[in-house]
């Protein structure tokens, strides 16, 4: 299958492109290319250029001239998809009674210690199959793929008994089967202590966690381990073992760090390569030079300190000073972030912490795929994924700008118009 592209505004969000002049580049934060067009070939990227070259570059590649598809953008905006690099779309029911509390006054952690929060989801999710569980998320997921999203990560976490974490992973792996996104799952076993169970943190990460960890990973259904290491969950000491069994297994590792207190989470991912420390907020510099030199990028999560009326903003201008990438998710939850659109976590990225419009983009496309370790797609640049969007705007920073407004005009996925 070949696909042509013509008449696009491109936005490459390409940091690294070499020939950029010669691409009639003319924004290099953006990588924007005012009117080009793009070459498909089974599946994958694998041209590109300014509209001035097509002719040239049709007559010098045979392999352009049969083209089985032609999408005329007509000036429209063409972007890597989105990639929504935290989530946790899977779970039973919802906690829109605790929203009324905590808007009656209640924080999120006198929430959590009265027994509502993470547990009561627990409960709900124990109770569902995996089909009921795929039936929910799948509710969630056509949303963000409603907004031009290929790639979801989802983490489990809300079963916290061997039996329901593998049923949530398996829920999330079932995901690809039925819409066309890719999925990135994470365990998450280490999220909160179980209900009702006479057991220490580090009894459960022993006995319950680190078990599941290793049937899922038989399995197949693990891509990444997470932990919540915060005063309301586990220390950074008790996530240590956790750690340890991915080292062994050969899984990369990310952490939900210094979200609502500075807890040495982002120390110790950093100590273990992480792929990335989400929320953030808390990190200091100490914190964000760590990162630096591990390389670990930091995932900014709008959407939970908004929902949570949280003040404190993560350190955006020190991540931008150390050279730390940042990215943006949802954190799609039903207790801190009830929030399904990657759109919105753009704006509120630049308005509620600072980042600029082209930060949000590449927040939400290269650097989340950085904060997946994928590396096939999240750029426009041949030989990546042809995961596409074209947007009705004429400029990227019209994406994070708008409140509410969704411009998808087509979604290419894998080179298939979805
Ligand atoms: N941090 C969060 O914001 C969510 N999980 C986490 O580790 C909250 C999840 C929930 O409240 O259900
Ligand atoms: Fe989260």
């Amino acid at each position: 299958m070949k696909a042509l592209i013509t008449n696009a505004a491109m936005a490459l969000l390409d940091d690294q492109i070499t020939n950029a002049a010669e691409k009639g580049v003319t924004d290099r934060f953006y990588g924007l290319i005012p009117s080009g067009y793009l070459f498909i070939e089974n599946g994958v990227i694998s041209a590109f250029g300014p509209m001035s070259a097509l002719q040239a570059d049709l007559a010098n590649n045979t392999a352009m001239n049969q083209i089985d598809d032609a999408i005329d953008a007509a000036g429209r905006l063409l972007t890597p998809a989105l990639i929504d690099c935290h989530t946790h779309v899977v779970y039973g029911g919802h906690r829109a009674l605790e929203f009324e509390m905590r808007l009656k006054g209640a924080s999120y952690a006198e929430v959590a210690k009265a027994g509502g929060g993470i547990v009561s989801t627990v409960s709900a999710t124990r109770s569902q199959s995996v089909e009921q569980l795929v039936e929910e998320a799948l509710a969630r997921v056509d949303a963000l793929i409603a907004e031009g999203v290929s790639l979801i990560e989802i983490k489990s976490g809300y079963g916290l008994d061997i039996e329901t974490e593998l049923r949530m992973l398996r829920a999330a792996r079932s995901i690809e089967a039925a819409r066309p996104v890719r999925v990135i799952t994470s365990f998450l076993g280490a999220h909160a202590m179980p209900p009702g169970e006479d057991i220490s943190p580090e009894g459960y990460i022993e006995k319950t966690c680190i078990p599941a960890l290793r049937q899922a990973h038989k399995e197949g259904l693990v891509d990444a381990v997470d932990g919540f290491c915060e005063s309301i969950a586990f220390s950074a000491e008790q996530i240590v073992p956790l750690f340890n069994v991915a080292a062994e297994l050969g899984l990369p590792v990310k952490l939900h760090a210094e979200q609502l207190t500075r807890c040495g989470g982002s120390l110790l991912a950093a100590r273990y390569k992480a792929l990335s420390v989400d929320h953030v907020e808390y990190a200091n510099k100490e914190d964000v030079i760590a990162l630096a030199t591990q390389g670990c990028t930091a995932v900014l999560l709008p959407g939970a300190f908004y929902t949570l009326h949280e003040t404190q903003k993560p350190p955006v201008a020190l991540f931008r000073d150390q050279g730390v990438p940042m990215a943006l998710a949802t954190d799609a939850n039903p207790g801190s972030s009830p929030m399904t659109s990657l759109l919105l976590a753009m704006n509120m990225g630049c308005t509620l912490f600072g980042m600029t419009p082209y930060e949000a983009l590449a927040g939400v496309t290269r650097n989340a795929a950085r904060a997946l370790g994928v590396s096939d797609t999240g750029m426009l640049r041949p030989g990546l994924r042809a995961d596409l969007a074209l947007w009705d705007v004429a400029h990227p920073a019209e994406l994070a700008y708008r409140i509410g407004f969704n411009p998808l005009h087509r979604r290419i996925f894998g080179g298939q118009i979805t």
